[in-house]
């Protein structure tokens, strides 16, 4: 079978491009990555190749031997669709957790997506903490996500409350909360470690002045998510716009009555 043929191909091109449709991406910004199951690398061996070993910059011992579909640095979300084999690559991780080797795509050369880091060490907290259900972590520029890192604390319980009070549903979707990381930079190994520990409460995690973080399950699941938490901060930067402060609200109460209907918990300390 060929690669561009599969299920989890043609799920990996449509998030991109949703992602791209939805204004996340200009230029290069953000990067997407699946980690893929067994039975959909075995359907396609006879097209891997076998690229140079190239270091990571972490270690990630728990995704020994896994194979990730991953978007390419400096790749722009535009092309993806109309461009898949020069804008993405398939990657396998070696037996000490530390390197990796493209196995196909960039097929006009390149590196995996700058945020390698990040994206490998939050896989690797959520195949642990999900008994390996979770497949798909995703970095996007949401814009009204970033606008409300300029003008909200910077605290997971500020951004936390704060959105869930912006659409009923929110709690429901993401019920955990949100985590909060303040600038830093890209790319490297400090955020991503930020980041994974974010990972370990939370399914998503926002980058002050940045964008966003999002692991789930499946492509639906993912996309949903960050299209929730990025349209509960539209609202919210758009009430901000009319006046300061809110006349109503969901009160906490309300979110209780919420969680206990939807059968969801909701932290406590979301709830003071
Ligand atoms: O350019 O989004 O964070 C890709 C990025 C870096
Ligand atoms: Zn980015």
């Amino acid at each position: 079978m060929r690669v561009e043929d599969t299920d989890f191909f043609k799920g990996f091109v449509r998030m991109a491009d949703d992602g791209w449709n939805m204004g996340w991406h200009e230029r290069n910004g953000g990067n997407l990555s699946y980690r893929i199951k067994k039975e959909e690398i075995e359907s396609v061996t006879d097209e891997l190749a076998d690229g140079k070993l190239q270091e990571i910059g972490v270690y990630v011992p728990d995704l020994a031997g896994e194979y990730f579909m991953v978007t390419g640095s400096g790749k722009f979300f535009r092309n993806v669709r109309i461009n898949p084999t020069d804008s993405l690559c398939i990657i396998q991780i070696n037996e000490t957790g530390d390197s990796y080797r493209i196995v196909w795509g960039l097929v006009n050369g390149g590196r995996p997506t700058s945020e390698l880091p990040s994206h490998l060490m939050n896989h690797q907290v959520k195949k642990k903490l999900t008994d390996g259900r979770y497949r798909v972590v995703y970095h996007a520029h949401t814009t009204n996500v970033i606008a409300l890192t300029f003008v909200l604390p910077l605290k997971d319980e500020v951004f936390t409350r704060q959105l869930w009070e912006m659409a009923t549903e929110c709690p429901v979707v993401f019920p955990d909360g949100i985590g909060v990381i303040k600038w830093m930079v890209p790319g490297g190994r400090d955020i991503a470690i930020a980041t994974a520990k974010m990972m370990e409460r939370y399914d998503a995690a926002i980058w002050a002045h940045h964008g966003m973080f999002a692991t789930g399950e499946d492509f639906d699941l993912t996309f949903g998510l960050m299209h929730t938490v990025e349209k509960a901060a539209e609202i919210l930067v758009k009430t901000l716009s009319i006046r300061p402060d809110k006349l109503q609200t969901i009160t906490s109460d309300d979110l209780r009555r919420l969680a206990a209907d939807f059968m969801v918990t909701l932290p406590e300390r979301f709830l003071e």
